[in-house]
């Protein structure tokens, strides 16, 4: 069966067009136009309801969250191509600890970056510079981080290529764009190889690292909990409260139609919220 894959354009689809290449699973891309508005049409919120790309369509099975579709075609084609998922529960648990790094700490200012530099001069929305001064300096934290990381072993997970390295290619690679113009970011990097998941021929001894972002110091008086350095910001709060509701609006229609969030089974999912 042919996988049909929702908006290849753009960034977050091609982590998924990535995965299904290296699992050599057949797929089709279904051109979408973020700049027409196409990711908002009825039509297009039957298949993905909070308006981003990508899905995918796999006979009658429909998959949105671009890791989600990732863990799942790794998981379902373990055995074909490139396994992505690592050999033991340890390698698993590392691959699933990087991921969860790609999309918590590099994805959110790298896609600020992204798009405050390429997509708001299309789409007549003006640049904010604070931003992307802001994004690239926390992405140039983050890049030592990695490069400590990248020092001890070939991937991000270990000495194997996995999801961890893939998830990070598409938005990655855009440093390189002309309107983006950061490639300085890793290119002077020693282990920038690593950045790109391309096989490194020094093999160094595998050790993992515990959380290396680290802990977020937290002051607690009582109910009230504080974060050390984070000001309460009223629109920030506002906002948020208008987002969380829009968001519980969609759960809400989804747990009309099953028990929980994945179907009629309690799952991580569930638990996570
Ligand atoms: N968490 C989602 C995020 C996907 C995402 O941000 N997609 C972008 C394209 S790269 C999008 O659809 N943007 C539309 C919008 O912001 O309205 C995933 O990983 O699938």
């Amino acid at each position: 069966m042919t996988v049909k894959v929702y908006g290849t354009a753009y960034g977050s689809p091609k982590r998924v067009v990535a995965c299904l290449v290296e699992k050599g699973i057949e797929f089709e891309a279904v051109p979408i136009d973020l700049f027409k508005g196409e990711h908002k049409t009825p039509d297009f919120l039957k298949k993905q309801p909070f308006g981003f790309l990508p899905v995918v369509e796999d006979g009658d099975f429909t998959l949105f969250e671009s890791r989600a579709i990732m863990r799942y075609y790794a998981e379902k084609y373990k055995n074909q191509g490139t396994d992505l998922l690592g050999k033991t529960l340890e390698e698993r648990g590392l691959v699933e600890q990087w991921l969860d790094v790609e999309a918590t700490s590099y994805h959110p200012p790298i896609y600020d970056l992204v798009v405050q530099s390429l997509f708001a001069p299309k789409m007549g929305i003006p640049q904010d510079p604070k931003v992307i001064q802001e994004s690239e300096a926390k992405l140039a934290k983050i890049f030592d981080i990695y490069e400590e990381r990248l020092a001890k072993s070939k991937y991000l997970a270990g000495d194997f290529f996995s999801l961890a390295d893939l998830s990070h290619l598409p938005f990655t690679h855009y440093l390189f764009f002309k309107g983006v113009g950061k490639e300085h970011l890793i290119r002077d990097r020693k282990h920038k190889d690593g950045f790109h998941g391309h096989a490194r021929s020094k093999s160094i001894e595998h050790t993992p690292v515990i959380q290396p972002f680290g802990v977020i110091p937290v002051i607690q008086d009582g109910d009230y909990t504080l974060y050390v350095g984070i000001t309460p910001n009223p629109k920030l709060i506002e906002e948020s409260e208008a987002k969380l509701e829009s968001v519980l609006n969609i759960y809400e229609e989804r747990l009309s139609k099953s028990k929980y969030l994945a179907g009629d089974f309690l799952t991580l999912a569930d638990i996570m919220k």
